[in-house]
């Protein structure tokens, strides 16, 4: 199966290679091997047994820029793979999507039309806490491209040069780390974004301060960067210089008079630069006076970031996507802060699909930008299911997205272990159902005890405990990355795991329970978010259990 799903697909078989599988590019099509290496690098050859072809489209396409076409078919043991599109961000998803299948060893047989339904697809580093390092930003940027997004956005709260230090220039080391995401950025036909947050310090008032913005950003500039994001989020909403008070009053008037000079100042480096902008006031219904009092009076062109109807919105529709349209004289861009779990959420992972964005929205809004984890590898999970539901939000199915993230993220034998875990991390502003599982297994024992019949009821308890102890052990042996990410999590669900043990013995009629009672004390005091309130009904219950 495809995933992200495709538009159109006419297909007549499938085909796997058994073993390890080298691509290569028909020599005719030279144009576009810079394309070709950046998606297969490392992997090509002269003679592969993936041959790709590209081609360019001989008629615009009725579906943005990003529509491609694609003819596979199999002939001795070789896949022929034809991508046509008319620009080269079309060619690129369309190399991208055999990317996939070949990472995944199933190729469709068949013809292939697609194009994303979202116009701007992304992620932004937007959280507090600890940046992300220079090497998991590019590999995010693969990542991402590699599941259709095309728009990156650079704000980490606590990178000290975007927010704190703006008005420092960024020193060598670090700008030359910034220099490798905006080419690879630039590889990847992914817009990069860089944004800027000056609203904690600035004198909006003092030409110099104005200056020292311009020279900052023409660093940034310099450098390759065209898209620029300035930050007004989480600032004071009040004036703090007498100076700004007495000139603008307010300090919509004075953001308004920020953003004119800067969206003029971007123009004269360049009429390609684009500017976002992300108002203090950036979420809500879309027709607070703050809001549209600046939005009505700053360029038309200047894109808007907003993030629905709370800051971290359970749903987001067309519906509200049209009032702020109506409200604003532009279509929101949506900040969705899911899956980054920094501030009050800390205590909470977001590993689950992203659920609660309208199948429509897409025609009403002019993108989904998500808001990441400090945790890097953890976003992975929910990121791809964001990107699957951008590129095609129609066909978009939660679970199916999220099994399809976690077989791509790891091995076979790490799966049932992991998804047990992951099974207790749907809390979040979404609010999805938590332990699931568990409490499908736990539901159904209970209805069995209830009904008299114990035996039914132990067994069912047993195969999931026996299940959660061998996720426990497994998931207590792992060190990459990933687990080192998820440890105070691990290290809970271990606890609940030794709980879960001691329940089935108490139930057993052995005389467990004082440790059955400490050892959920100590549970319940530990604040890290893990399992649905079905787990300590349970205990309650085995507790309160006469034999
Ligand atoms: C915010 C911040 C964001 C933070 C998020 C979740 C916006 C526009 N700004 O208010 O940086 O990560 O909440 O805590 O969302």
């Amino acid at each position: 199966m495809l995933f992200p799903q495709v538009k159109k697909l006419e297909k007549y078989g499938e085909y796997s290679f058994d073993g390890a599988v080298s691509v290569s590019l028909c020599e005719s099509d030279i144009e576009y091997e810079k394309l070709f290496d950046t998606v297969f690098g490392g992997i090509s050859s002269p003679e592969g047994k993936l041959v790709i072809s590209c081609k360019k489209a001989a008629a615009e396409p009725t579906h943005g820029q990003e529509e491609y076409s694609l003819v596979i078919s199999e002939k001795g043991g070789k896949v022929f793979s034809e991508v046509s599109a008319y620009y080269e961000e079309g060619i690129m998803r369309g190399l991208q999507t055999i990317k996939r299948m070949l990472l995944k060893n199933e190729f469709i047989l068949g013809n292939i039309n697609d194009y994303p339904s979202f116009k701007v697809r992304g992620y932004i580093e937007g959280f507090y806490g600890k940046p992300w390092k220079a090497r998991e930003r590019l590999e995010m940027l693969s990542l991402m491209a590699l599941f259709g997004e095309n728009t990156h956005y650079y704000a980490p709260k606590d990178d000290p040069y975007h927010r704190d230090k703006w008005r420092e220039p960024y020193p060598e080391k670090k700008a030359a780390e910034l220099k490798r995401l905006i080419d690879k950025a630039k590889s990847l036909y992914v817009e990069l974004y860089y944004c800027i947050a000056p609203g904690l310090s600035m004198k909006y008032s003092s030409d110099e301060e104005l200056q020292a913005l311009f020279d900052k950003t023409r660093q940034l500039f310099s450098m390759g960067i065209k898209n620029f994001g300035l930050l007004l989020d989480d600032i004071p909403s009040d004036l703090f210089y007498e100076e700004d008070k007495k000139r603008y009053g307010n300090a919509v008037r004075a953001h308004i008079e920020l953003i004119g000079k800067y969206f003029s100042f971007l123009k004269s480096l360049s009429p390609e630069c684009r500017l976002t902008v992300c108002p203090t006031a950036y979420h809500g219904k879309g027709d607070e006076r703050e809001l549209t009092g600046l939005t009505g009076n700053i360029p038309s062109e200047v894109s808007v970031f907003y993030t629905g109807s709370d800051i971290c919105s359970k749903e987001i529709t067309r519906a509200e996507a049209e009032y702020f349209e109506k409200n604003n004289n532009r279509q929101p861009l949506y900040w969705d802060n899911y899956p980054v779990n920094d501030a009050e959420m800390f205590m909470e992972m977001h590993i689950g699909p992203v659920i609660g964005r309208d199948k429509e929205l897409y025609k009403s809004c002019e993108g989904i930008i998500s808001n990441c984890m400090e945790y890097f590898n953890c976003n992975k999970f929910s990121l791809i299911t964001l990107a699957a539901y951008m590129w095609s939000p129609e066909d978009y199915e939660p679970e199916r997205a999220f099994s399809e993230a976690v077989s791509f993220m790891l091995p076979e034998n790490e799966r049932e272990a992991f998804v047990l875990l992951a099974d207790q991390f749907r809390t979040s502003c979404l609010h999805d159902e938590n332990s699931r599982i568990m409490g499908e297994y736990l539901s159904a024992a209970s209805v069995r005890l209830s009904t008299g019949n114990y035996e039914s009821a132990l067994e069912i308890l047993t195969e999931y405990t026996d299940k959660i102890n061998s996720a426990a052990v497994s998931l207590s042996e792992k060190s990459s990355p990933l687990y080192k990410e998820l440890s105070r999590w691990i290290k809970k669900f271990i606890l609940m795991s030794d709980i879960l043990t001691l329940a089935l013995s108490v139930i057993k009629g052995e005389d467990k329970k004082a440790g059955l009672k400490r050892k959920m004390r100590k549970y319940n005091e530990s604040a890290t978010v893990l399992t649905a309130f079905c787990f300590r009904e349970y205990i309650e219950s085995v507790l309160d259990y006469e034999n």
